[in-house]
């Protein structure tokens, strides 16, 4: 009989995280913030134990929760941000770097850090997925940070 370990969507209210978001384009990052720390809340966290740490850019995430995940702090780090394509390739730079910049600290500490950046082309798309009709990754990077803490607390 196969055994399935799977984690659940409720998190322990002594649980710390850690939320690293970037201050570039904050109007967006910050509805990605909220819905953070709501989805953390709601599923029993405790909003003293969540520190937000901001950076400037998305570029700069990584760099940030390198240094949390390896605090040993935190049960998880959420990274949000919102790269928004200009008329230049720069976003592709940052998209690139973010993207496996998160993967490789994830994997170096053990520290479950979740990808909350939204990579789009217009600030309409990016309303869209801050909480507008295509939901909220700032709630979904918080969503699997539960769950992976959740899972990992199976298999320890
Ligand atoms: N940072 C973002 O988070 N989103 C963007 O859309 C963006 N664009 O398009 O320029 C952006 N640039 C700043 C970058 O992340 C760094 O902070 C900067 O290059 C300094 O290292």
């Amino acid at each position: 009989m196969a055994s399935t370990f799977q984690g659940q969507l409720v998190c322990s209210a002594e649980s710390r995280f850690a939320i690293v978001a970037s201050r570039f384009n904050d109007l967006i990052t910050s509805r990605l913030i909220d819905g953070a720390i709501e989805t953390i809340v709601r599923h029993g966290g405790d909003s003293e134990k969540i520190d937000v740490v901001m950076v400037p850019g998305s570029f700069e995430i990584p760099m940030a929760a390198q240094r949390l995940a390896s605090s040993g702090n935190y049960a998880a780090v959420i990274c949000v941000g919102a790269v928004i394509q200009g008329s230049t390739t720069h976003h592709e730079y940052i998209n690139s770097q973010v993207a496996s910049g998160i993967m490789s600290i994830a994997r170096e500490t053990g520290v479950p850090v979740t990808f909350g950046i939204i990579t789009c082309e217009t600030m309409e798309q990016a309303l869209d997925r801050s909480g507008g009709k295509v939901g909220n990754k700032g709630t979904e990077a918080a969503m699997a940070a539960i769950e992976m803490v959740s899972l990992f607390g199976t298999l320890s």
